[in-house]
């Protein structure tokens, strides 16, 4: 049955930190798990990557944008999420369904019910049982972004939304906490303004809420 948890939050939020905090405690704990990520997470995925975040001497307008995303959400459910979770894996998923509908419905403003049934038909009827999201200011968060990006070799940059308005990403913000109050069962807040280890701290202790929820379940 596994259990699927998104890992979700504006761009600098920590979310990739806490993921790979979160894969070292389960490890430790002995629970076989896969982390993985969105776009990416299987060959296709890698790929439909280099075009949607880098930036490119050719336009992506917004609904080839959404498009993509959901082409390769489509791939990453059936090749790899799926089988995961049937083999009763805890899948730690860096960004999924709610950042399309936050980014490319919230935020570049395409129909948000042409968005849900794209998500929908890309997870496969597979929605996530929890979903951490990583809250903090914009300004925190691509200040954050920026300082990592700094340091990288220019091919290695994936600056396409980097380069969006401050205004753009206060959008992503909001649709993010708009989504969280629709559907609280599945959405955790965290407060991504504090340290490392205390974030780690509540990731884990939602885990351990989740895994004893499923047990529960079973
Ligand atoms: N996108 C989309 O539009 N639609 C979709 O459907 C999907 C994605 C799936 C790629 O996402 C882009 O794809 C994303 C949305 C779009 N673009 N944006 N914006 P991504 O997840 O691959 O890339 P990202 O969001 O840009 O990740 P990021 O910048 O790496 O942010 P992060 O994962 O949230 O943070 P981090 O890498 O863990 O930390 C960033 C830096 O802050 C790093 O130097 C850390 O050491 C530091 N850090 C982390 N935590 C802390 C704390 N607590 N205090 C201080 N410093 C910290």
């Amino acid at each position: 049955m596994g259990l699927f948890v998104t890992f979700e939050g504006i761009e600098g939020s920590g979310k990739t930190t806490q993921i790979g905090l979160a894969e070292e405690y389960l490890d430790r704990r002995g629970m076989p798990c896969l982390r993985t990520e969105e776009p990416g997470g299987a060959p296709l995925g890698r790929r439909l990557r280099e075009l949607l975040l880098n930036r490119a001497p050719f336009a992506i307008c917004p609904e080839a944008e959404l498009l993509l995303f959901a082409a390769a959400r489509a791939q990453h459910v059936r090749e790899a999420i799926l089988p995961a979770l049937a083999e009763g894996k805890v899948v730690l998923c860096d960004r999924f369904a709610d950042a399309t509908a936050a980014y490319q419905g919230y935020a570049r403003g395409l129909d948000m019910k042409t968005v849900d049934a794209l998500n929908a038909f890309a997870m496969g009827g597979r929605c996530p049982d929890l979903t951490l999201l990583f809250d903090l200011p914009v300004e925190m968060g691509l200040a954050r972004a920026r300082r990592r990006i700094e340091l990288l070799a220019d091919e290695q940059k994936e600056d396409r939304f980097e380069a969006e308005e401050l205004s753009f990403h206060q959008k992503v913000r909001e649709g993010y906490l708009l989504a969280a109050n629709r559907e609280p069962k599945r959405f955790r807040i965290i407060d991504a303004t504090g340290a490392i280890a205390a974030m780690r701290e509540t990731v884990c202790l939602h885990l351990d809420r989740a895994l004893r929820e499923r047990e529960r379940d079973r």
